[in-house]
């Protein structure tokens, strides 16, 4: 299809206007066809930016290295330039959209020169359900291309879908490295310096403007940038939720499923949780999604999920055969890895594989030689793969996709999970005793910061209310107050009841030693079908003053645990508990000011009192 050909008058001259600005050598509009999808790993492969794998081990699949520079979600350029800047609210980067706008088109101006533009029309969500949404992407980078083929719905039916009038998000992305005459890429992973990147959200507009990487959230437009920041933004005015969560269905030994959304700060357990295979005898788990849920209530009055996405995105490292079978059956073929290492027979391989690697070298994710690992680990600061090494594999390729994960009306939630990396304080699991008992658990929700995005924490443990501190579009305090609503809206239409209950779960307490205490992974089951049994009200809990606890007994220990190291795990830490909340009263609520909602300054004091009582 050319520009001419296109039925939407708006979306034409938003192109066009692109065009004169950036300047490329041509435009493309993408249909999403596997052939064009070839035609950019083919040009990928001729710029020398990408490494086709061994066909007998990983069928079509390709290997890229990123620039150093370009390995993560940059934070500290990620902006929300709203109007006002508290709309951008405390935990924001915030710039006046003009100034904003200004710089970036300065950058804009001729970026393309020398390269393609591809106009990506893409759907969040199965084209013509009623919770997905449209945007566009405008690219110079053919690796941005062919990874929003795999993670969103790419191409003509979505125009299609758009017609002549639609409302479509407009989101910009060039990898800021215009070409000279007669230069190409040359195995060189085209971007900006860091100073130069930028990653900007306009919420009244609903536009996102990225510029100078080529990396995950920062680049794949539909992911972090559309389906959370602006996401969140159009949830706030329209009365839906759009999180940081996987979704998964869970099956008990009788047949019954409920389905459960939960969210983890980046590299916390996701992916794994939604593939988890149950150690629990008879206990099945099916995937929905692995990152973001998008939520509306039903006619029904329960709350619906759909997953907007139709890939992972997935950190490589620690994904093995036994941490995540159904991962490594999901990139078998078809998948793009990036910053993983290369050995010698043609595969794929990093830190925590399961294995070490054949043949005497291996090409580490800078494409330095290096000797090859004869076990999985590699000392600190030596590996292979980059800690943020990622797979993008499409998810029709899981094994255990529950078969209506694409349906467009979504799944009903029965619990919501918070959780983070919590090496002390935090139980196995709790339950909230109320709808704002559980908004106050989300809002304090922390972790130890993880390779996920380049900062300089990584290894602290810092606030990341309801895992999205990073992809929150507007003020956090009113996304509080956001969440406050739709339970109240809930209660006063008679569907109190039919809210999603709300957990909190640490998978990743710590001993003296420094050692994990619960083995995680597929033994989390056992505290998924706690959870399960709370959604029908069983007799398995105590109350605490932090909330309901699972009753001794009520679950059983896997074999490498201790009955009493369960114990410990299942308990208050009362003195614990009294730091945390002292810390949330003295450092972490009064960014909101007036913004925080009375509801939630009511739990603190609350559960202080119920710890001091
Ligand atoms: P994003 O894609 O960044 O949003 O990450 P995610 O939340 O999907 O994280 P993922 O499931 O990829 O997990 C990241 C890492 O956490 C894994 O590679 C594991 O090393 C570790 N992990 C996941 N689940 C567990 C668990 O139950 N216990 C322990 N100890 N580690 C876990
Ligand atoms: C995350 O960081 O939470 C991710 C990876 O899922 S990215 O898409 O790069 O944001
Ligand atoms: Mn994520």
């Amino acid at each position: 299809m050319t520009l001419n050909e296109l039925k939407h008058a708006n979306l034409k001259k938003w192109i066009e206007e692109a065009v004169s600005l950036m300047t490329p050598d041509s435009v493309e509009i993408c249909d999403g066809s596997q052939s064009e999808y070839d035609r950019m790993l083919k040009t990928l492969l001729d710029a020398g930016l990408a490494t086709p794998l061994n066909s007998e081990k990983r069928s079509n699949s390709y290997l890229f290295r990123s620039d150093p520079s370009d390995v993560a979600r940059v934070e500290n350029r990620t902006y929300i330039a709203s109007k006002n800047k508290d709309d951008a609210g405390p935990t924001n980067n915030w710039v006046d959209p003009a100034e904003l706008k200004k710089t970036m088109s300065g950058l804009y101006k001729g970026c393309m020169k020398g390269r393609v533009m591809y106009v990506v029309p893409f759907s969040m969500g199965p084209v013509g359900s009623v919770i997905a949404k449209i945007g566009v992407e405008i690219t110079d980078s053919p690796y941005v291309v062919a990874n929003m083929h795999v993670m969103t719905r790419v191409g003509t039916k979505v125009l299609s879908a758009l017609g002549s009038d639609g409302f479509f998000a407009p989101c910009y992305h060039s990898v800021g490295k215009p070409l000279a005459d007669g230069e190409k890429d040359n195995g060189k992973w085209p971007c900006a310096p860091i100073e130069q990147k930028y990653i900007s959200h306009f919420p009244e507009t609903r536009e996102i403007w990225s510029y100078g990487s080529g990396y995950g959230g920062n680049a794949l437009l539909g992911k972090k940038c559309l389906a959370l920041r602006i996401a969140s933004v159009l949830a706030r005015d329209e009365g839906w939720l759009a999180e940081h969560m996987l979704i998964l269905k869970l099956t008990n030994p009788k047949g019954v499923s409920k389905y459960v959304a939960g969210a983890f700060p980046s590299a916390c357990g996701k992916t794994n949780l939604a593939m988890l295979i149950p150690t629990l005898p008879g206990w099945k788990v099916q995937t929905v999604g692995d990152d973001i849920a998008w939520m509306k209530f039903g006619p029904d009055g329960r709350l619906y999920a759909i997953n907007p996405e139709a890939g992972f995105f997935g950190v490589a490292p620690g994904t093995n055969e036994s941490s995540n079978q159904n991962a490594m059956a999901s990139i078998k073929s078809n998948t793009i890895f990036t910053n993983c290492g290369l050995t010698e027979d043609g595969d794929i391989w990093w830190e925590q594989i399961g294995h070490g690697a054949p043949g005497a070298e291996i090409i580490d994710w800078k494409g330095q030689k290096k000797p090859a690992p004869k076990t999985d680990k590699s000392p600190k600061g030596e590996e292979i793969a980059h800690a943020n090494a990622r797979f993008t594999a499409p998810a029709k390729q899981c094994p255990v996709m529950a078969p209506e994960w694409e349906d467009t009306k979504g799944v009903p939630i029965s619990a919501f999970l918070f959780g983070g990396r919590r090496p002390s304080t935090i139980p196995l699991v709790n339950q909230s005793n109320s709808w704002a008992h559980g908004v106050f658990m989300g809002s304090i929700t922390g972790s130890e910061v993880t390779a996920a995005a380049i900062t300089d924490q990584v290894g602290q443990v810092r606030r990341d209310p309801f895992a999205m501190l990073p992809f929150c579009g507007y003020n956090m305090g009113d996304y509080f107050k956001h969440w406050i609503k739709i339970g109240a809206k809930a209660e006063a239409e008679g569907n109190g009841d039919k809210l999603p209950k709300i957990f909190f779960v640490n998978w990743f307490r710590k001993d003296k030693n420094d050692k994990f205490m619960w083995p995680g992974y597929g033994e989390n089951s056992r505290v998924l079908a706690w959870i399960f049994d709370r959604c029908d009200n069983a007799d398995n809990f105590v109350e605490t003053p932090i909330g309901n606890l699972p009753k001794p007994g009520s679950i059983e220990p896997p074999a490498d645990v201790s009955a009493e190291t369960l114990k410990e795990l299942c308990s208050v830490d009362i003195e614990g508990w009294k730091k945390e909340i002292a810390d949330v009263r003295k450092n972490h609520y009064p960014q909101f000011g007036d913004k925080l909602p009375k509801e939630l300054a009511g739990e603190l004091d609350a559960i202080e009192k119920r710890l001091n009582g």
